[in-house]
Parts: structure tokens; sequence; C-alpha cells
């Protein structure tokens, strides 16, 4: 007995352009994840379709790397006009595009300086690699002695250095040996973070909000307080915002939440505004300036059609007032979604437009809960078991919201 799914059709509708997708997808690809069972051709704002033809309302957003919406007008303008002009140079000479773009970057977050790249993982390796040699070099930490604090149940990418201080056995799991000089702390436990730092503690790696581990939110003050201790320590606060950033949670980064400004930003998703990869660290020139030409790079960050598509990303989320968006309509569906009192729901959590819906164990895994979602039209994905995650484009209408909470209160009801 299911009490989300018994009410279904007894099978699923016949879908023979999706079962020769699926088919061929499970000859050759890797079968490195579990999606779920639809293919898509098209998307428009918040709205994709399948091979089908079926439209379906994107709740996920492409893990908020969707914040302006399936190929918004300007962002692709952006890229077509660069596409007729030069799209890569590498960085062994330079480019129109990067400079204005990283200008743009500096601006809005308020550092000195930038260092781009193109996937979140090689920001995070790029904040840990500036932040080690910072260490040596300026604090004076003996050399291979760096220590970098990270927390349980983090989720910063999938290279081995990082998933080396994964506390996800999954993504740990024959991928060894891994890199040394991490140490982890209780998320949210500012009194086991002050425990942990030595003197060779150079960064305090964080998630401000906690997506893939569940959109775990930390008690009031926690960012503040994990401030007040690396500056004290003179350790590095590293904000990962790839996920949070660029106006997810209400604000435009979720450390503005707690005013805590971070040592090191580093973020990538919606900057490349769902239609590239783009991503960066950015921090002042104290750490900045450690990197030296043939320090660190990458064949294709700062190239010009990544620095044009993010700059058409950045004036979309600030002239379309997305963060402002995203603080007003998360509000209200929290608050609804509470309203519902389902009895199949443990919590409602998040901040803005980046909400966890927590299921009860007695009602079984969120899975089902999502597949039930997806034969009404809306696309969600659970992270680990028992969440639903909702992270629809922040370019979403209030109507569409109210679209999505009738199929949510359906699918949620006793
Ligand atoms: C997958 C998760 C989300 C991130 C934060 C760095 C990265 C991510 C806070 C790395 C990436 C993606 C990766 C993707 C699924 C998705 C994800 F479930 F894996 F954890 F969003 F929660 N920091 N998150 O969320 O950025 O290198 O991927 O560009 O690996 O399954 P990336």
């Amino acid at each position: 007995m299911n009490p989300v799914t018994d009410h279904l059709p007894e099978t699923a509708p016949a879908a023979p352009v999706t079962d020769r997708f699926l088919e061929e997808v499970d000859e050759f690809s890797a079968h490195n994840y579990k999606p779920l069972p639809v293919v898509l051709e098209r998307g428009e704002g918040v709205w994709v379709w399948d091979v089908e033809g079926r439209r379906y309302l994107d709740m996920l957003a492409a893990y908020s790397a969707v914040n302006q919406g399936h190929r918004h007008p300007r962002i692709l303008e952006a890229a077509r006009a660069q596409m007729e002009r030069i799209t890569l140079t590498s960085r062994a000479f330079h480019n129109d595009r990067m400079g204005p773009f990283l200008r743009k970057l500096c601006d809005l977050t308020g550092f000195e300086k930038a260092l781009p790249m193109n996937t979140g993982a090689e920001a995070v390796e790029t904040a840990i690699k500036m932040v080690r040699k910072w260490g040596y070099e300026v604090k004076g930490v003996p050399d291979d002695q760096a220590e970098i604090i990270v927390c349980c149940n983090n989720f910063h990418g999938r290279t081995t250095t990082i998933v080396g201080f994964s506390s996800e056995e999954q993504y740990r799991r024959h991928f060894g040996p891994f890199a040394p000089g991490f140490r982890m702390v209780e998320y949210g436990n500012a009194r086991h973070l002050e425990e942990a730092i030595t003197p060779n503690t150079v960064g305090f790696l964080v998630e401000p909000i906690q997506g893939e581990g569940g959109m775990i939110v930390p008690p009031d003050g926690f960012l503040a307080r994990a401030r007040e201790l690396c500056t004290e320590h003179r350790v590095a606060f590293m904000a990962d915002e790839i996920q949070t950033g660029l106006g997810r949670t209400g604000r435009l980064f979720a450390c503005d939440w707690e005013d805590v400004r971070p040592d090191v930003l580093i973020v990538g998703k919606a900057l490349g505004g769902g239609v590239y990869p783009v991503s960066a660290a950015l921090a002042d020139a104290e750490f900045m300036d450690v990197f030296h030409p043939g320090d660190h790079g990458s064949t294709f960050g700062g190239n010009p059609l990544g620095a044009a598509v993010g700059e058409a990303a950045l004036d979309v989320l600030v002239e379309e007032r997305l963060v402002e968006r995203s603080a007003e309509l998360g509000a209200w569906f929290r608050e609804e979604l509470r309203k519902l009192d389902s009895p199949h729901v443990e919590e409602v959590r998040g901040k803005g437009l980046m909400i966890g819906v927590e299921i009860r164990l007695s009602s079984g895994p969120a899975r089902p809960f999502c597949e039930a979602l997806k034969t009404r039209g809306i696309l969600a994905k659970e992270t680990h078991e028992q969440v639903i995650r909702f992270t629809p484009p922040l370019v979403i209408e209030r109507e569409t919201l109210e679209y999505a909470l009738e199929q949510v209160a359906e699918v949620l009801a006793g």
C-alpha cells in the first residue's frame, strides 16, 4: 500500500519515443545517475517539454543553475552575438570579454578580484589551492601542513580531492586514496569549529545552506560566529555559494542573511545563465595575489563566450529583480506548503526559493512523491532519501507557483 502512488493508473501512459531514448542511454551511457524516466527536448522559462510533447513545470532548475529560466532571450542573444565574433582563445592570449565580465562580477559581489573557471568543482578546487598557498606564503604555515575545515554532510563537487572530505560513503567508496589536510566538524556547531582550529588551519569551507545534504539551514548566528572565529584565528572563511548564491535564497548571497562577508566567495551554476558552464572564485588581493603566471588555470576558464553569457546572466539577475522575487515568492510558497499540514511531511525548510520538504519515514522515501508529481506535470527531485527539493527558476510567476502548490497538495494529501 503506497498512499502516494496507489491511485495512479496501473501502467504509466505509453511513451514509445521516451522508451527508445531510455534504451539508448542505458546502452551507451555510464549508469552514474538514476534520472526520472522523462526525456526533455525543449525548455522555455519555467517550462520544459518531453519527447512525447508533454509539458512540465521545472521545479529543480538544474539544481539552481537555471535561476534565470530556460533559454532566457537576453542570455541567448548575448551567446549568439558572441558566437558571431569569437568563442575561445585560451588564456595564452587576452580576449575582449573577460575583463568587463570580471569587473561586473567584482562590482556586484564587492570583491577586488576574481579567477574565472567553468564548473563549480573547479572553482572550489581553485579556492582550496588559493587558500593553501596563502597559508604558506602569507600566514606562515609550514609547507604541506595546511588544514582546511569542512562540515559533515557537505557537498562541494565530485573531484577526488573534494569527495575525499565528503562524509557520504557512496561519494568516497573506492575512489581513494584521498588528499590529506582536511578536518570535519558538525554543520552549524560553532563550538566544534572553534575546537578544530589549529595554528595550521588556513580555511573553513562551508555551504551557507547545505543543498545536497538535505536543504539544511544552520542555526541563526552560526555563519556570523564562524566569521568571527575565522577573523580571530586568521582563517579564510570560504563560502561555497555555487547553489545558494545569485538570488536562490532570497538574498544576493546566502551569507547576506547574516551580513557575513567571506574571505573567499565561490560561485557557479546560475552564473552561466542556464546556457554555459561559468564559475569563479572571488577574493581580495591579499588572497588572490598569491597566484603567479603558470600557477593555475584551465583551457576554458575566462573564455569570451562564457564571459558574454556570464555578463548577461548577472544583468538579468539584477534588472529582473530575481533576488526580491525569490525572497517574496519563497516565503509565500514555504508558508503554503506548511499550511497543507500533510501527514507525510516532517518539515518544510529553506530560504527564498531554496526549499526542502522532508517526508516522514513512515510515508516511505521521497522518490515516489517525485514520481507522482511527474504524472501531474511537475518535475522535482529528491535529495538523499527523504527530502523533495523545490528550487524553481527565480523567474517563476506567482500564479504558476499556485498551480504547482495545487499539484503538490494533491500528492501530499493524506
Ligand atoms: C551532481 C548535488 C546539488 C554544489 C555545491 C559545488 C558543486 C555543487 C554547493 C559542484 C553541485 C550539483 C552536482 C550534481 C547535482 C548537484 C547537486 F546533488 F550533487 F549535490 F545541487 F545539490 N558546490 N551540485 O551544489 O558544482 O562541479 O557540479 O558544477 O554531481 O550530481 P559542479
